[in-house]
């Protein structure tokens, strides 16, 4: 059977709730695929959110692996195209650790892009009407740290990533851009049915300038 595991991430900065989180409790509750689901809301903690990872791959052998987590700021849902070899905190995790230029991966490589056809699902979500664009960094905390992880740890043929969601309506600081917390429950579960059916990703022009 064809296994699915999804991730969000609990609460940090000190913000009450965290989108990511929320959204894939939603998409467990109803999803109706004939996929196997596994969901889990990983901690903001950079060495527990990966060991966690590690033992739900190892235990659930998934075929497609699409962690979530949230950029406050970004107003489009970004599938991440890379996760660097990089843990370098701005702020401290939600057990106080500060990582400054840390490997992810000692001897590991510099990075590893996605196996998601990224440019696919950022099409089928425009599709949708939910904003999307590929982003092309996933930073140096803790969401591109589970990226990363996923990717080394990821057996040939398993398709892994990362999208980041921005806030939700229901709990954005004022001011910052957001989606209905629906809606992003909604691109994960376009994202997850992608990358279940695109093998190759889209060949569209796309790409940043800067
Ligand atoms: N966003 C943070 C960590 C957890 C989350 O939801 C990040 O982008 O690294």
């Amino acid at each position: 059977m064809t296994t699915v595991l999804l991730t969000g991430f609990e609460p940090f900065a000190g913000d009450a709730t965290n989108p990511s989180g929320d959204a894939v409790r939603l998409v467990a509750e109803r999803w109706s695929g004939v996929e196997r689901l596994v969901v889990e809301v990983l901690p903001v903690v950079f060495a527990s959110a990966a060991e966690r990872l590690r033992r739900l791959m190892d235990e659930h052998r998934p075929d497609v692996v699409i962690a979530a987590g949230l950029a406050g700021g970004r107003a489009q849902v970004t599938p991440e195209k890379v996760a660097i070899n990089l843990a370098d905190a701005r702020i401290p995790d939600n057990a106080g650790d500060h990582p400054v230029d840390r490997p992810v991966v000692a001897d590991g490589p510099a990075a590893y892009f996605t196996t998601l056809p990224v440019k696919a699902i950022a099409a089928a979500l425009n599709d949708d009407g939910i904003p999307a664009a590929v982003s092309h960094s996933a930073g140096t905390f803790v969401c591109n740290h589970v990226m990363f992880t996923a990717l080394d740890a990821a057996a040939p043929g398993v398709r892994a990533g990362f999208v980041h969601v921005p806030y939700a309506r229901e709990d954005a600081p004022a001011g910052a851009p957001a989606l209905p917390l629906a809606d992003i429950a909604r691109a994960l579960e376009v994202a997850v049915r992608t990358a279940l059916d695109v093998r190759t990703d889209a060949s569209t022009p796309g790409g940043a300038l800067h």
